[in-house]
């Protein structure tokens, strides 16, 4: 691997515990948890009338603690959630931890290590202050396979439009096509569109505990990875990329294991973090892909790789 820029490296120690431990390898808590718009929004986890922000967090924490976590959906780009674990997982020789999503290969022989690909960015907190919680200035983001490239876009950021969920629908040219003018959305580059509801799913795509008329999203974006296999539209492929994203191999794949060691900080320089105690993922991907619809990173539970 390619090392740029300045290491820095942080005073601390870390025990290694190898005899059983006293903590849990798993995900502890929950601490943000806002998805962008999409498909499954409403549903994983499910909204009910009144909820408010801090009501979807806790059922992304009932979702995500422990080692029977369930899955969450974090939608379109820049949707995200954060979490935490009893102990700081340690940066040690290899890869660290494990994110779990529901990628899976497809069967197509021609197009290895391609599927339900659904890359989201990593980014680690490390508890420089020891006050149990991610202060802004504790992240840093897990430089994968992509980080370096010019196909990839820092600071990218997404508006998402609340709908008029009366509005008459705008139906496309394919069936699946409910409203091709559903929710409206702009980004930094001066781009913007609209997001299409398709026929399988009929609730809000929009995250009915915000309140305000839209919402804003913020990261790295990385390039479209999914492509129209069958040329017809009735195939779509997702791409995996080599390492360093969340739902982007299958669980068993060990492109699914992250090196804390991949840690850079804003400017991308690398740094030499001791350990991580919170983990943030986002959506890295703003493509809808046909009938499939919005890629979206799914998030599964995570595990410390070193604790057994
Ligand atoms: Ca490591
Ligand atoms: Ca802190
Ligand atoms: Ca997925």
């Amino acid at each position: 691997m390619e090392i740029k820029g300045v290491v820095k490296t942080y005073k601390s120690s870390i025990t290694v515990n190898k005899e059983a431990s006293p903590y849990s390898k798993y995900i502890a808590d929950v601490f943000e948890f806002r998805p962008a718009v999409g498909q499954f929004i409403n549903e994983v986890p499910e909204y009910m009338n009144g909820n408010m922000e801090a009501d979807m967090i806790k059922k992304a924490k009932q979702s995500l603690v422990g080692g029977n976590a369930t899955m969450i959906t974090l939608g379109g780009f820049g949707g995200y959630v954060s979490f935490g674990f009893d102990h700081t997982i340690p940066n040690l020789e290899g890869r660290d931890f494990k994110i779990l999503g529901n990628a899976f290969w497809g069967n197509n022989a021609t197009a290895t290590r391609s599927g339900s690909c659904e890359p989201g960015i990593i980014m680690v907190g490390y508890d420089k202050n020891k006050n149990g919680k991610p202060d802004e200035d504790e992240w840093y983001e897990i430089a994968g396979s992509e980080y370096f490239k010019n196909t990839t876009t820092k600071n990218y950021s997404i508006t998402y439009f609340k709908p008029n969920e009366n509005k008459p629908p705008v139906p496309g040219s394919e069936l699946w096509q409910t409203d091709v003018e559903y929710i409206k959305w702009q980004d930094n580059f001066g781009n913007s569109g609209f997001k299409t509801k398709n026929t399988f799913h009929a609730q809000s795509y929009y995250p009915l505990w915000l309140s305000g008329s839209s919402y804003s999203l913020t990261g790295t974006k990385l390039k479209d990875n999914f492509y129209d296999q069958s040329g017809t539209g009735t195939y779509w492929v997702g791409t995996s990329y080599d390492y360093g994203y969340a739902d982007n191999a299958p669980n068993t794949d060990e492109a699914s294991n992250i090196d804390i060691s991949w840690a850079v900080d804003k400017n991308g320089n690398y740094v030499k973090l001791p350990g991580i105690d919170f983990i943030k993922v986002y959506t890295g991907v703003n493509q809808e892909a046909g009938w499939l619809g919005e890629v979206s990173t799914e998030v599964a539970g995570a595990y410390d790789l070193h604790l057994n």
